[in-house]
């Protein structure tokens, strides 16, 4: 039932909207009976990891989607970036977002190679290649943009400055799985583009990454380096990991990827209703949704303004009194995370943006686990919260808990 006076919300001792947690990344199923039949036909092949068929055929599918020549599915996203990086030589400063999943700027700073932290642009809050420019110096080894949310980064004006430059570009498309930019499905951008599977995405395979190229040496290289280096039986040609995908992910990221209609449909529904709801409430917007692409529309995104009378974390920490589990995707931004905020301390002054987006955005429960009476639920709860601030502030401070 919708929440329609102060009372009964759960700060002032009412039940909580939700008796089970609503997630932002509750992992969206597939058909089980197929999933679970690709699993016996693995158990009756003894063939596990190591390239096997279900591997070979999610790298074909994955590339048919990105509409790229090659596909390398890997065990997770941040091994996909780590190998990526490295197999383009990136090396001394590569030039990334502050504003995105950590993992972005560890995979760098993992194998040595530092993050130089660059602001979003204002509107797209996805990498500014002017401020990219400005950075660039005798030791910049690349440039990593991130299609933030599935929006499509200014890939034109990126690849310009690597161009001119002569810089090594690649994209994190983490989240862009199934979405396109310009009329282009994202994958083919730059040298290379990354994807995760991870369970919290809209198409999984419980863990899993792809790197997504037309580059045939690039890919040939990444293959070698994925599997330690080996050509053939016992011919090790080049430093290696082990950066495999095995078939059990394979099986799941087939599954789900036959569900991807589905899915989509269930998150642009979801969308377009906390979009209508929300338009109504001061303060909050939702994020808009590319009409012209084909998107997955896999994270809700909501902007906090000062109109709400109420701080983006109090909205959070009122959501979760009543199960809802909203994220601050991403915050406080990578640059003041370990060992960034160490190792630049001044990296805040170039990015007032970021800075700033940080504090305001609130993911919102989405995906096949979050109903339509869900949405509309959450919706009326900010709406009741927003007519009534200093009352929830002052509740707020009293309960005094469950901090984001
Ligand atoms: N680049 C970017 C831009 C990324 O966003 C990511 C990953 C990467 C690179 C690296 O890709 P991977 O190496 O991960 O393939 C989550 C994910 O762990 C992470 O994959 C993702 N980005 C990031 C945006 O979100 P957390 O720390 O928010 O995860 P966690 O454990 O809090 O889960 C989120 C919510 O989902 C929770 O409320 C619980 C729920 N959940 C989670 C899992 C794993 C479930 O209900 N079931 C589950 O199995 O990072």
């Amino acid at each position: 039932m919708e929440p329609d006076r102060l009372d009964s919300l759960a700060i002032f001792g009412g039940a909580p909207a939700f008796s089970e947690p609503l997630h932002v990344g509750r992992p969206n199923l597939g058909d089980l009976e197929r999933f679970r039949s690709r699993v016996d036909e693995i158990l009756d092949r003894y063939w596990f990891t190591n390239n096997g068929p279900l591997v070979q055929e999610f790298e074909q599918r994955v590339a048919e989607i990105a509409n790229t020549e090659e596909c390398v599915a890997t065990c997770n996203g941040t091994v996909a970036l780590e190998l990526v990086t490295r197999a383009l030589d990136m090396s001394g400063e590569v030039i990334v977002p502050a504003f995105t999943f950590v993992a972005t700027a560890h995979a760098l700073q993992w194998q040595g190679i530092r993050p130089v932290f660059a602001d979003v642009d204002e509107k797209s809050l996805t990498l500014d290649p002017k401020r990219v420019e400005e950075l660039i110096t005798p030791q910049t080894g690349g440039i990593v943009g991130v299609h933030l949310w599935g929006h499509g980064c200014d890939t034109a004006g990126l690849q310009d400055v690597a161009d001119r430059n002569g810089l090594p570009i690649i994209f994190d498309a983490a989240h862009a799985f199934g979405c396109s930019h310009e009329g282009r499905p994202i994958g083919s951008f730059g040298n290379a583009e990354v994807f995760s599977f991870h369970a919290t995405k809209s198409i999984h395979a419980f863990e899993g990454g792809a790197i997504v190229t037309d580059d045939h040496e690039l890919a040939a290289k990444l293959r070698l380096m994925q599997n330690f280096g080996f050509h053939g039986s016992d011919n090790v040609i080049y430093v290696g990991t082990n950066g495999k995908m095995s078939e059990i992910h394979a099986a799941m990221g087939l599954t789900s990827i036959e569900a991807t209609p589905d899915i989509i449909d269930v998150n642009r529904r979801n969308y377009r209703r906390y979009f209508e709801a929300l338009e109504h409430i001061d303060g909050l917007s939702v994020i808009p949704h590319p009409e012209d692409e084909a998107f997955n529309h896999h994270y809700v995104i909501a902007l906090v303004g000062n109109e709400v009378g109420l701080r983006r974390d109090e909205l959070i920490q009122l959501l979760r009194s009543e199960n809802v589990l909203a994220r601050r995707y991403f915050y406080p931004g990578v640059h003041r995370m370990e060992p960034y905020r160490s190792l630049q301390p001044m990296a805040h002054l170039v990015l007032p943006v970021t800075e700033d987006a940080s504090e305001r955005v609130m993911a919102l429960p989405t995906g096949q686990a979050v109903s339509e009476d869900a949405v509309d639920t959450i919706s009326a709860i900010l709406a009741l919260v927003q007519a009534n601030p200093d009352a929830v502030r002052e509740q707020l401070a009293r309960a005094g808990k469950d901090q984001p």
